[in-house]
């Protein structure tokens, strides 16, 4: 699948958003939801945020994409080029996060914009982008995202503490909600959704039995340098890689542990070849 078309960054702008489905092919995919739910450090990095419904909020959070799989994910050139599409010009990754949405108790997120959030962190403009791509199916029982469409036109709204959740100011979502349709983004995995950093979103808690696990891949654009130092980086070049490397890097990964099952499994056939021998011998 190549960067986004001229057409669909039209749609980004006119809507806010844009699903491209199966961005991410699905060996890509498989590579994906393989090291993301066997990966004990995304889960032990992990926070919580009680959610203010009875659920909770999980995620963990890095700035800098690295050599792992979700930095081929984050650095390959048809991610790179759709958000350098979408923010004209040079972008540089300004954070990932995976979303854990568990079973059951994975909670709701209030309506927000991330630059709501953002602009805080010393970003003058709103010229930063979101790829939330699924790991697992999302649905709507399970929680998924929900868009107000064109909402990013309002420009920024205040954000402030509602409940235990800091959300966009409770009168202006209500007003949007009213005038604007609200979209339930359904994807299956593989599927990408670009979102403005201004439109507003929230999701429900997981009702279902399945995990709905997401990869987000967040973008500034170089020109828009924060001012100031936050917990989320200032401009530094993102190194872009070949589309390849998403297979090339996660192959490599599964090759490593793969062999160290076979070295275990071997390990465990030759001593059970032992004690046989030995309790043959016994007899
Ligand atoms: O994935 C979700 O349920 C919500 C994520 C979200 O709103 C965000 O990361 O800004």
């Amino acid at each position: 699948m190549p960067a986004l078309t001229a057409d669909q960054i039209a749609a980004y702008h006119r809507d806010g958003f844009y699903i491209a489905r199966q961005f991410f092919d699905g060996e890509e995919t498989g590579l994906l939801r393989r090291a993301a739910h066997e990966d004990h450090q995304i889960d032990k990095r992990a926070f919580d945020r009680a959610d203010g419904e009875g659920g909770t909020v999980r995620l963990t959070i890095w700035n800098h994409p690295g050599d792992s799989l979700y930095g081929m994910f984050a650095r390959c050139e048809r991610m790179v080029e759709s958000a350098e599409a979408l923010l004209c010009g040079e972008a540089y990754h300004y954070h990932s996060k995976m979303i854990l949405k568990e079973p059951k108790v994975g909670g709701a997120w209030a309506w927000h914009q991330d630059y709501g959030y953002w602009y805080h962190n010393g970003c003058l403009y709103p010229l930063m982008t979101s790829v939330a791509i699924a790991v697992d199916p999302a649905t709507r029982t399970n929680g998924c995202m929900q868009l107000l469409k064109g909402s990013h036109h309002m420009g920024r709204v205040e954000h402030q503490l509602t409940g235990e959740q800091t959300g966009a100011d409770p009168e202006v979502v209500a007003a949007a909600c009213e005038r604007l349709e609200r979209v339930y983004c359904e994807l299956d995995p593989g599927d990408a959704l670009f979102f403005h950093c201004n439109v507003l979103h929230r999701s429900d808690r997981n009702d279902s039995h399945d995990p709905r696990w997401s990869l987000i891949c967040c973008y500034n654009a170089a020109r828009n340098d924060p001012f100031k130092d936050s917990h989320h980086p200032r401009y530094s070049p993102l190194d872009r890689v070949p589309d390849r490397a998403i297979v090339e890097t996660g192959v490599r990964r599964f090759a490593a542990d793969d062999e160290a099952w076979i070295d275990a499994d071997q390990a465990m056939d030759d001593r059970r070849r032992q004690l046989a021998d030995q309790q043959a011998r016994e007899r």
